[in-house]
């Protein structure tokens, strides 16, 4: 590499530590929890959407990867902080924006699947109390094969507003 060239990606690479730096808590990506796995499946990034006091839904979000060589499957969920726990998935239907429950989600071997903000979710449903910002909340995620997976979720008031408008 021609050593003219060093100053220029230098100021490069500053400018994106800059704008990494500058990203605020409305960023869920980093102040997401680390990782957990069990078996073949893991769940990275994941973070639950924070709520004052009284209201009684949120959703949770993540990405879950398969290792293995066969497929997975998310089977059934549950957590002390809600009444209900589901898997979603939002759709659009007639120009507007809906939710379906899911019954159960495959993870395809060697793959991931991405539960995000207008796409699959886990529904909190009877949420008790606040879920208030920076705290952790426990959801336990069973897979058919990786058995239970107990994920700490970081509660983050997240700037792409809750789809659950037609419920
Ligand atoms: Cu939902």
């Amino acid at each position: 590499m021609p050593p003219m060239n060093t100053p220029a990606l230098a100021g490069f690479a500053a400018l994106l530590l800059t704008l990494a730096a500058c990203s605020g808590p409305d960023q869920p990506e980093i102040h997401r929890t680390e990782a957990v796995a069990a078996g073949d499946v893991a769940i990275s990034g994941s973070w639950v959407r924070a709520v004052g006091e009284g209201v009684r839904m949120s959703a949770a979000y993540g990405t879950i990867s398969n290792q293995g060589d066969e497929p997975d499957r998310i089977v059934s969920l549950a957590s002390p902080i809600a009444e209900v726990v589901e898997l979603h998935e939002s759709i659009e239907q007639d120009g507007r924006s809906m939710m379906r429950p899911v019954n159960g989600l495959e993870i395809p071997a060697g793959d991931e699947v991405i539960l995000e903000p207008g796409g699959y979710h886990v529904m909190l449903i009877g949420v008790a109390g606040p879920l208030v910002e920076g705290e952790t909340y426990d959801i336990t995620i069973t897979f058919e094969k990786a058995g239970d997976l107990s994920v700490p979720m970081m509660a983050m008031s997240g700037k792409s507003a809750m789809t659950h408008v037609g419920h």
